[in-house]
């Protein structure tokens, strides 16, 4: 399919299969790259980070400079969303984040969605910067988490092993859970307008703990608040593509690119790049799933399994990508050998078998 756009990100989002593929990776910008820590050690904290554009922006264009993905995500966090909704967070150090707990519909209710273009106007900054001095290859990919991830941590105060406070609260009281989910839904449906209107030209939703929920709960909670920011967003921007990344849906991925309406759809680890060929493909654009453990381990495992995504997801309009974020151990070098890895020719021979 021959679409007119010159990025190759944005072309395998309109379908196309391209060799090589176009490849970025989640947390692509972070600690494993000695340039992030400079900068992160002079800043006071995380939060302060992602709100001072010209280190930001800086942050966002390392693993660039060093690589040439043909992504830059936009460097931020999923949890400046609650942040800006006037929930305090905290970073600590090797310890992930802490949030002051929502356990109510009251607490939801003293949240605030009006401070939402204000108080993350400079992750629009941010935008506006890098897309002003990126290279005409790179797309600026722009995110936010999917309402039910943020509602985990906004919940559990952080991260949690097993979301009993979040589940308990979603299944006892399912109808003032929604309120929270949908003031969520609202609020990303701004916040992602705001970093499309500063420059972004893709959008991808990560839903991290998708795969903690049984079915129901996982239309009620995953595919539709999902379903109501796509349809949001593709009336103000049709011609933004949004990327969903439900991780752990299992077989519920299918289910969820058909009834969501994203454009892509980011796989994990787990799933067999056989069944996205099959299933996934021919209904919207893969991206994924190398596992990051492969790229912290490098040489001939790291060749093997490039090339064997490469022939089940080549013929099909596929992004390269992991299955989750680069570990902070992964040696620079391993990033280097992928991406000289994917600059090589490879035959796309998928297995319908
Ligand atoms: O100490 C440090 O330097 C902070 C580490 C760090 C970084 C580099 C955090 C804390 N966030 C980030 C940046 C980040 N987070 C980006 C920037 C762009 C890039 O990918 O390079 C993005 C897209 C995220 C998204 C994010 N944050 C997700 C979704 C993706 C995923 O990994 O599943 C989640 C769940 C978070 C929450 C979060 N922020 C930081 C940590 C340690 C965590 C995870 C906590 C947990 O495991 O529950």
């Amino acid at each position: 399919m021959q679409t007119g756009q010159a990025k190759p990100l944005l072309r395998a989002l309109a379908g196309e299969a391209l060799s090589p593929p176009p490849w970025w990776l989640m947390r692509q910008a972070g600690r494993y790259l000695p340039e992030y820590r400079e900068v992160r050690a002079r800043a006071r904290d995380f939060v302060e980070l992602c709100l001072t554009p010209e280190l930001a922006a800086e942050l966002t264009l390392q693993p660039i400079r060093r690589y040439g993905m043909h992504g830059a995500i936009l460097f931020s966090d999923i949890l400046m969303l609650p942040y800006a909704l006037g929930q305090k967070l905290a970073f600590h150090e090797g310890e992930g984040p802490v949030l002051e707990r929502i356990e109510d519909p009251a607490a939801v209710g003293k949240l605030d969605a009006r401070r939402i273009a204000s108080a993350l106007d400079p992750v629009f900054e941010t935008a506006r910067r890098v897309r002003g001095g990126l290279d005409p290859r790179t797309t600026l990919i722009g995110f936010a988490g999917a309402p039910w991830t943020v509602a985990t941590y906004m919940v559990e105060g952080g991260g949690s092993r097993d979301f009993r406070r979040v589940k308990s609260w979603a299944y006892r009281d399912p109808q003032g859970f929604d309120a929270l989910i949908d003031l969520l839904a609202d609020a990303t449906i701004e916040y992602l307008t705001g970093q499309i209107g500063a420059g972004v030209e893709v959008v991808q939703l990560f839903d991290s703990w998708a795969g903690t929920l049984p079915e129901p709960a996982f239309v009620r909670w995953v595919i539709e608040p999902t379903r109501r920011i796509v349809a949001a967003l593709k009336v103000r921007f049709a011609g933004c593509p949004i990327i969903g990344f439900p991780r752990g849906a299992g077989m519920l991925h299918e289910r969820y690119l058909r009834d969501t309406g994203v454009d892509g759809i980011g796989i994990d680890t787990a799933v067999p790049p056989g069944y996205a060929h099959r299933t996934l493909q021919p209904l919207g654009t893969v991206q994924g799933n190398l596992d990051p453990v492969l790229l912290l381990v490098g040489g001939a495992a790291l060749e093997e399994a490039v090339r064997g995504l490469r022939q089940m997801l080549g013929a099909g309009p596929y992004i390269f990508n992991l299955g989750h974020g680069v570990l902070p151990e992964t040696p620079a070098e391993n990033v280097q050998a992928l991406a000289r890895l994917l600059s090589e020719p490879v035959l796309a021979q998928p297995m319908d078998a």
